[in-house]
């Protein structure tokens, strides 16, 4: 955990933005495998974590926003569970990590809720996303877990956005930690490729990398010859000349803030000719990109910037025609790039997901509807804080080339007979995480080898 006044202080600023009624955490409990006790590695709400700590299960807590109180709820350490467990701090312990002074036990919560609900006190929540959690909130508040979304507090989720999307040195500083650990991951995924070697034993190698330094990765990792796909999860592919790798994962920081990096490399350790003019492209998307990232741009600018950088390349290579910018206009490019530019980065990989929109548009801003666009998970005007990714791709699905072809789509910037001779190509992306500062920006981590010369030379070695 971070020292308590960091917790003290996110709540003190909760408090100047709410300022009344009551917000209610409920911490995440374990979930269960195969049966009950046989359960999954923890990991704390997000939120929880923010405003609380405690990468631990069955905590509770209430924070009033008129006045400087909040209460832990954690039960009390028994015999039982230092047998099993081993000793534990005590509930006025972990209070004081987090600069609560109260606590009571857990039965005591819903009687304390109840008795708010009915002097009229208002009880502000984040609808929760774990069914245990649902059921959990819907009895404690009385609501059917379907009512929980409508109840949700809209000042509440104004002020965990605006906080949690305004990093603070102490946030950067736990992202920068998880990118060096990724970028061990990186050095020996890359040095392992090599014809023959299987996608699984790179995927455990890395895991075993975040595993020896007891971290978690944060996110299930894409380690795929297949990378057209854009969330391919499984690892059963075997390295064949001639193809690319693309890895796609990250480590998780001790206090839980997450990295998130992509990188592509060819299984000979040197880019065809072919493969070498769209990793340039896709890296000059890229490259572009985070150039232009200052306060005051919109993401959704440097999106479809790379969409043009993108659209110009493919021109240029004669697999597109016609004007770029026409044919980004059109969304002609998401044949090629069918994903968002990136995505909000911090304790959640894409970060506040669970809250929706609100943190990549802002509220009342609608996602396009085009195909490519609506992927766009990020469209704001950048501000000093924010860490997001930047992650152009250009990919060759076949099945989607088959339907734009058979319907003639935007057949005027498509040249479909020169696409044909691409359809085993598989995919590349290129990623990284960037901060924004005040007067510009800057890309997070140690190097992890991104030039097609650096990639190659890092590669089977
Ligand atoms: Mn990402």
């Amino acid at each position: 955990m971070f020292e308590a006044k960091v917790y003290i202080e996110r709540r003190k600023r909760l408090r100047e933005r709410v300022r009344e009624g009551v917000v209610l955490w409920l911490g995440h409990a374990l979930q269960p495998r195969t049966y009950p006790a046989n359960t999954y590695r923890f990991r704390q709400h997000s939120h929880f974590l923010y405003f609380v700590g405690h990468n631990e299960p069955d905590l509770a807590a209430l924070s009033w926003m008129d006045r400087e109180r909040d209460i832990l709820f954690a039960a009390p350490v028994t015999m039982d569970d230092i047998v099993w467990s081993g000793p534990l701090p005590s509930p006025a312990e972990r209070a004081a990590r987090a600069g609560i002074t109260e606590t009571l036990p857990p039965a005591e919560l819903p009687k304390l809720v109840a008795d708010l609900k009915a002097r009229g006190v208002p009880i502000h929540y984040l609808a929760p996303f774990q069914a245990d959690a649902k059921l959990r909130l819907a009895a404690l508040l009385g609501v059917a877990p379907d009512d929980l979304a409508a109840g949700e507090s809209l000042p509440l989720k104004r002020a965990v956005v605006d906080l949690r999307l305004h990093k603070t040195g102490e946030e950067v500083a736990e992202i920068e930690e998880a990118l060096g650990i990724t970028r061990q991951m990186y050095l020996r995924a890359m040095a392992m490729t090599r014809p023959g070697a299987r996608e699984a034993e790179i995927a455990g190698a890395m895991q075993g990398i975040a595993l020896a330094r007891d971290r978690a990765q944060c996110f299930q990792p894409i380690v795929t010859v297949r990378g057209q796909i854009l969330h391919n999860e499984s690892y059963d592919g075997v390295l064949q000349p001639g193809q690319m790798l693309l890895v796609d994962a990250g480590a998780e920081s001790p206090n839980g803030y997450a990295s998130d990096i992509t990188r592509t490399f060819p299984v000979d350790g040197r880019f065809t000719p072919r493969q070498r003019d769209l990793y340039d492209l896709c890296l000059a998307m890229q490259t572009h990109a985070i150039e232009r990232a200052r306060p005051g741009v919109t993401n959704l600018e440097l999106h479809l910037g790379a969409a043009r950088t993108l659209a110009q390349g493919l021109v240029d290579l004669r697999l597109m025609k016609g004007d770029p910018a026409a044919a980004v206009e059109a969304g002609a490019h998401a044949l090629f790039f069918p994903h968002g530019l990136g995505h909000m980065l911090g304790l959640d990989v894409h970060d506040m997901e669970d809250l929706g929109d609100i943190v990549g548009y802002g509220e009342g801003v609608r996602r396009s509807e085009q195909f490519g666009l609506g992927f766009l998970r990020m469209s704001r005007t950048l501000e000093p804080g924010f860490v997001f990714t930047v992650e152009p791709g250009i990919y060759f699905n076949p099945p989607l080339i088959d339907q734009w072809r058979g319907e003639g789509r935007h057949k005027e910037f498509i040249d479909y007979d020169r696409v044909e001779a691409y359809r085993d190509f598989g995919g590349i992306r290129i990623e990284d995480d960037v901060l924004i500062t005040a007067d510009g920006k800057r890309v997070l981590g140690p190097p992890i080898p991104k030039t097609a010369a650096d990639v190659e030379a890092a590669t089977g070695q």
